[in-house]
């Protein structure tokens, strides 16, 4: 039978990883001939709580499971890693400064892309969820000299997956119908959900629409602000669908998109579209066995361009402000 893939998930006892390690275990990731190991890192604290998730898992007997490894140290749960996906991060509590919260990451994530860069599988790919993602993935990627920039990406696709669902509802096709959606920059309330290129059925999605008003003021901010939505109607943040959209990202990445589509990942920048080289932003990607590819050529208009340069000029600053702080 094939060789287990070691994934390793931060943030295992977390409510997104509630959802995430069972939808691993069951195959949606790596499809249903590959066994896995889970490597589960948690602080300490949390490593009880952590170890009752591991019960549950042991209860599904799952049939491609191999084995489950906890614990508090990145260097033993990295060791030998072929997927990290990065979910763990230090949630802004009340009182916190954005300077704060990029610092309180920081020390995570630059401890946790050292680990990596000494101790994961050649072959790593590492995904990060837990925010501020991409600016986290950025600090991951440049503590992690070794490991070529190409293997870090940041989240943003359960924002594609919310863009997606939206279009649908407003236009009545179904989500299967609906390809080339593009998230552009930042995941955070300054993205660009883009619908220009988008195609439902194979007709252009803007022109199917051809309502400029609603993609400007209703589509673009409800997307945008889904994160926020959920907290409003949930009490809690949206867990299930980002655990869903990062398999998704991950299963894509390892085994590719689909032929004819494209999906949105933030990946390190090339300077593809004017976004300044190193920077983990949100571009429309290919992918296959491993790889990815910015999608080239695609015509950027006024109003998309100012949307993308906003996103990107946040991320700029976010570079800027953790450089400041020497995390990178
Ligand atoms: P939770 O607070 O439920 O879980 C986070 C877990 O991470 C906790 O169990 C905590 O102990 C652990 N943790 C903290 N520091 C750690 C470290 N250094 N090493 C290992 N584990 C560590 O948050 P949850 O709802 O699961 O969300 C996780 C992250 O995903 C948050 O940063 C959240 O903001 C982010 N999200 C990102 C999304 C995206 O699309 N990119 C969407 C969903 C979500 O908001």
């Amino acid at each position: 039978s094939a060789t287990p893939v070691k994934v390793a998930v931060t943030g295992a006892a977390g409510q997104i990883g509630y959802s995430l390690l069972f939808r691993i275990a069951a195959g949606d990731l790596l499809g249903p001939d590959t066994p896995v190991q889970l490597r589960l890192l948690e602080i300490t604290p949390a490593l009880k709580a952590l170890e009752g998730v591991v019960m549950e898992l042991d209860d599904c007997a799952f049939p491609l499971l191999d084995s489950v490894e906890i614990g508090d140290d990145a260097n033993t749960i990295f060791d030998g890693a072929n997927l990290a996906l990065l979910v763990g991060a230090r949630p802004r509590t009340k009182g916190m400064e954005r300077g704060d919260l990029l610092e309180a990451n920081g020390a995570i994530f630059t401890a946790q892309g050292k680990a990596l860069n000494d101790h994961a599988a050649d072959d790593i790919r590492i995904g990060v969820t837990g925010n501020p993602a991409n600016t986290n993935a950025l600090i991951a990627k440049t503590n992690a000299p070794d490991i070529p920039a190409e293997r870090f990406s940041a989240l943003t696709r359960l924002d594609h997956n919310r863009a997606i669902s939206q279009l649908a509802a407003k236009t009545g096709a179904k989500v299967t119908d609906i390809t080339k959606m593009t998230i552009w920059g930042n995941h955070s309330a300054t993205q660009y959900p883009d619908i220009f290129h988008a195609e439902i059925a194979g007709r252009n999605a803007a022109e199917v629409v051809d309502d400029q008003a609603w993609i400007a003021d209703s589509f673009i901010p409800t997307v945008a602000k889904r994160g926020a939505a959920i907290i409003e109607a949930r009490g809690a943040s949206s867990a299930a669908s980002a655990a869903s959209a990062t398999i998704d990202a991950a299963r894509d990445w390892l085994l590719g998109s689909p032929e004819g589509d494209w999906v949105s990942m933030a990946v390190s920048s090339d300077g593809s579209y004017g976004v300044p080289e190193g920077i983990i932003s949100s571009f429309p990607v290919v992918t296959k066995g491993g790889d990815w590819e910015i999608v080239q050529g695609l015509e950027i208009d006024e109003f998309s361009r100012a949307k993308i340069d906003a996103s990107v000029a946040e991320l700029v600053e976010e570079r800027d402000a953790v450089t400041k702080l020497g995390l990178i």
